[in-house]
């Protein structure tokens, strides 16, 4: 087993009838790699500021596409779980996305606080479910409470705490709407994870699901909560951008 994948296998990963889980690598590395280009292609069409928005949108993604290529071909080669190439994709995604809360809530006096907050809360989430399912694996359920903590913090931020209060105070009914549409990816769309994670042989699903649905749970989440989530932004931004034109167009 070679963490190092190199390039030729990077792009002839091959896929063996029957192999579920590899499919849907598969469909993840393409899946991010066309979301990307239509976000970096949208960002030029949208105004000001929301260009900011789009870029991230882009940069959640295409990160994670070159994590799909390389997740593919590893789980190709050794039909094992790329874990640490996994971590590594969250670990810079999802801070990612507690950048994009702040983006769009810093007009409405969002401070660098939020952010490193949100950041904060998402690392000690993912360094301690990687524990859990690496060093600590016999005792993943405890290590999966210890990390739903951070889980949880994100989440009250969004539902009730200071973001949800920037977010009702702006009297702008489109930034609200999007808003909302985030806190559920967080409600639900991440709530995904953990049942791949209960997946792990020891975990609390472990009766019911095959270790090797854990993949494919998480690839499902990645690409509703990536690219989902990124849509949403997108429609924010294009929606903010026609406002502009329209007023000033009336002006
Ligand atoms: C793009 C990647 C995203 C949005 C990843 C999100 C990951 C999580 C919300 C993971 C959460 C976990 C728990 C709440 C407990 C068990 C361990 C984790 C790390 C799977």
């Amino acid at each position: 087993m070679n963490a190092l994948v190199n390039f030729e296998s990077l792009f002839l990963a091959q896929l063996q009838s029957g192999d579920y889980v590899g499919f849907t690598f598969f469909i993840g590395s393409m899946a991010m790699l066309a979301a990307t280009v239509f976000f970096f292609v949208q960002m030029t069409r949208v105004n000001g500021k929301w260009k900011d928005s789009m870029l991230v949108s882009g940069l959640i993604t295409g990160i994670a596409a070159v994590h799909y290529f390389y997740m593919r071909s590893f789980w190709a080669e050794n039909q094992v779980s790329p874990t640490e190439f996994r971590y590594i994709d969250w670990i810079l995604t999802v801070p990612l996305m507690c950048v994009e809360f702040y983006l769009i809530l810093k007009a409405f006096g969002a401070k660098h606080a939020l952010l490193w907050r949100m950041i904060f809360w998402s690392l000690f989430m993912l360094v301690t479910g990687y524990l859990g399912e690496t060093v600590f694996r016999e005792a993943s359920p405890l290590w999966g409470a210890i990390s739903t903590i951070g889980y949880a913090a994100i989440f009250y931020d969004v539902w009730f705490g200071p973001a949800k209060k920037l977010a009702s105070n702006s009297n702008d009914p489109t930034l609200q709407k999007a808003f909302k549409s985030l806190g559920w990816f967080i409600l639900v769309g991440w709530a995904i994870y953990p049942i791949g994670y209960m997946a792990i042989p020891g975990g609390l699903l472990s009766g019911m699901l095959s270790p090797e649905s854990m993949d494919i749970i998480y690839n499902i989440g990645d690409a509703v909560n990536k690219i989902g989530f990124g849509l949403v932004i997108y429609s924010l931004a294009a929606s903010k951008t026609a406002q502009t034109s329209a007023s000033a167009a009336g002006a």
